[in-house]
């Protein structure tokens, strides 16, 4: 880190002496599985710079932002709408963890079949380990799965009453077209309530302008990884998919750009980061947060390039934008709506539009296999996965379905299987 943050974080009643000890074992699950990686792009370098600084500068951006008055505003899922947010001048961060962080004390609130991202939600806040979850005004859940709906109601007593959730329908009928419109504009009224500030058309129009380039940055990464072969590692877009929900939209925009310009420079000159023809793996299932690599690091380090991700962090997140042409409030709010319904969770029944986006993804990125990532306990994706085996079949592409948590425990089986898979697919071996 570029200098010494303990007294910002000791003010934001952090527990400093095991906070030293998760960073360090960040730092080196960095430099073991990133910094190693061969043939990266030059434009990785923010992106690196941006962790080494996860709770440092970006922290003390957020921290300034508060002091000007504006409001920090918490998510853990890709439902709550950012341009709300951005439109009354607040900060948007992705609060969801991906570490086993705080396990022992989670599990004294929730029960051990609990999936991995809820008990590191409540670990990392439990274990006082998170700067973000402490600088938020309010933190936005939602009721998509059960085990999250109900853990909410438990981490709203940790957070002293800052949260809030919002109704997301189970179904896309008109019925409930109508109910998450309405949780739209409850939503906007409640940002309205504790920013002190209104929503107008034009602001409205600002925050959706600045959250499309960033969808737009992002699709533009997503569809020069179609190139054989990739110009960029499955690790590092993976990297860039999940820095997206926490750093300046505006700045983290310009980078992604400036990194997918030489991405387009090595297409043209066909230099990537694995030899022509080396197998390529589509991940599709449970989100990954921060800093969960796991999958990624096995698959690439067994000789394969992950070339895009069916995932909240990943295509769920970017794949559709908001239609910015509306000249009323009301109609603005209705353009958010119908844009949030657009992803497809499995917490959604029925989902078959998820299966057409797999389908179609695969065959873009030109996927040789498919490895379908649930987390464990993470009933919506596990059981899906079943669908997407049939998707699978009838493209006949060759489907891995994988049920992990973010312990180590596992590496070494899942390194067998997932070998097992390559090999099955007769390819090559990366450079
Ligand atoms: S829109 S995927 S970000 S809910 S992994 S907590 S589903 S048991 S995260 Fe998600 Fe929104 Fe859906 Fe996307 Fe539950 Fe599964 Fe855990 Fe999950």
């Amino acid at each position: 880190m570029s200098k010494d943050y303990k007294q910002m974080w000791s003010d934001l009643e952090i527990n400093l002496d095991a906070h030293d000890g998760l960073l360090g074992v960040l730092s080196d699950a960095y430099t073991n599985i990133y910094l190693s990686q061969k043939n990266r792009p030059e434009g990785m370098k923010y992106f690196d710079f941006v962790i080494s600084e996860v709770h440092g500068l970006r922290i003390e951006e957020i921290v300034e932002a508060k002091k000007q008055g504006r409001k920090v505003i918490g998510t853990f899922c890709v439902y709550v709408p950012e341009e709300l947010i951005l439109a009354v001048d607040g900060v948007c961060i992705g609060l969801c963890a991906g570490a086993d962080v705080g396990t022992d004390e989670a599990e004294k609130y929730i029960p051990r079949n609990t999936c991995a991202l809820i008990k590191a939600f409540m670990g990392f806040k439990l274990a006082g380990l998170c700067p973000y979850v402490q600088t938020a005004d309010l933190i936005v859940g939602e009721t998509t799965c059960d085990g999250k709906k109900k853990a909410y109601e438990l981490f709203d007593e940790m957070m002293n009453g800052k949260v809030y959730v919002m109704e997301i329908p189970n179904k896309k009928g008109q019925d409930d077209k109508a109910l998450w419109l309405n949780e739209v504009q409850r939503f906007s009224a409640k940002l309205e309530e504790i920013s002190g500030k209104k929503i107008t058309p034009e602001k409205l129009k600002e925050a959706s302008k600045v959250v499309n380039e960033k969808r737009k940055a992002l699709q533009r990464l997503a569809s020069l990884r179609s190139a054989d072969p990739s110009p960029i590692s499955g690790l590092d877009a993976l990297l860039v998919n999940q820095v997206a929900f926490y750093d300046d939209p505006l700045r983290f925009t310009a980078k992604v750009n400036e990194l997918c310009d030489e991405l387009t420079e090595r297409v043209k000159t066909g230099k990537g980061v694995s030899a022509k023809g080396s197998p390529r793996i589509l991940i599709s299932g449970s989100p990954m947060a921060i800093p969960n690599w796991k999958i990624h690091a096995i698959v690439e380090g067994s000789g394969a390039t992950i070339v895009g991700e069916e995932s909240c962090v990943g295509e769920r997140n970017f794949a559709s934008l908001m239609d910015e042409n509306f000249s009323s409030l009301n109609e603005g709010l209705r353009n958010i709506a119908d844009r949030y319904l657009t992803i497809n969770c499995a917490c959604f029944t029925p989902n078959d539009e998820r299966l057409t986006d797999i389908e179609t993804i695969a065959k873009r990125v030109k996927a040789d296999g498919i490895l379908h990532y649930a987390i464990q306990f993470c009933t919506p994706y596990m059981i899906e996965a079943t669908k997407v085996k049939k998707v699978a079949e009838k493209i006949k592409m060759p489907l891995l379905r994988i049920e992990t948590d973010y312990s180590m425990e596992d590496m070494g089986q899942l390194k067998t299987r997932i070998e097992a898979f390559l090999e099955m697919m007769g390819k090559g071996a990366r450079v």
